[in-house]
């Protein structure tokens, strides 16, 4: 039995959610973290010393790390269709998914830290204005990038495609004022449409 520990209002959980129910695997996600707690069981930290979710537990076989349990799912259970194998395209996709994590997330979180995660009292206008001044350009980039491909790494849907649609749906949930980007409204527009997509239902906190 496939099982997932986190909690959905965590980005990085859903990611690992969207992608178990993109290959179609069976697996039972038990809430962790935040308010949930759990994480400093002996058990909890066998599977992850880091206290953090999302944890997979495949048969036996525990992974932490979001973005490496998307590329594990995709990869031992819809090769091919979600893994290219083509090296070109498998790399490309991974291009795309260390770029959500080590430069949109980073980029965008501060914005999301100060409008989500605390009181109105309390927000720092310049966090957010600087988290937005970060994170716009890179939506441009993306706008750019999708205006002739109809996915993240080329024309049909891939790994890359979870991490980087997490992210940007948990931007789109802000309450901010965007410019318009058709080809990146286009993009999210049809991942919401996917019936494995369930997370990018409604904003999740
Ligand atoms: N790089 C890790 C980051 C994991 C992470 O930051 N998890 C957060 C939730 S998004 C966490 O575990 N926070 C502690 C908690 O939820 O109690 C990944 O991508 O999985």
């Amino acid at each position: 039995m496939l099982r997932l520990w986190g909690r959905l209002s965590s980005i990085n959980v859903r990611k690992a959610e969207w992608a178990a129910r993109e290959v179609g695997v069976t697996f039972e996600r038990i809430d962790a973290g935040g308010s949930y707690g759990g994480l400093d069981t002996p058990e909890a930290l066998a599977r992850n010393p880091n206290r953090m979710i999302p944890v997979l537990d495949d048969d036996g076989f525990v992974l932490w790390e979001s973005n490496i349990i998307v590329r594990y799912l995709c990869a031992r259970y819809a090769p091919e269709r979600l893994y290219p194998l083509d090296l070109k395209r498998r790399f490309d996709a991974e291009r795309w998914m260390d770029w959500q994590q080590t430069t949109l997330n980073p980029a965008g979180r501060g914005a999301f830290m100060q409008l989500i995660r605390t009181p109105a009292e309390r927000r720092d206008a310049a966090v957010i204005g600087a988290s937005r001044a970060a994170t716009e350009p890179l939506l441009e980039l993306l706008d750019r990038h999708l205006a002739d491909r109809r996915y993240v790494a080329g024309d049909d849907f891939t790994m890359a495609d979870i991490p980087v649609g997490c992210e940007v749906h948990r931007w789109f949930g802000l309450p901010l004022a965007r410019p318009e980007r058709p080809n990146l409204e286009r993009w999210y527009a049809e991942l919401r449409e996917r019936p494995a997509a369930t997370v990018l239902a409604v904003a999740l906190w």
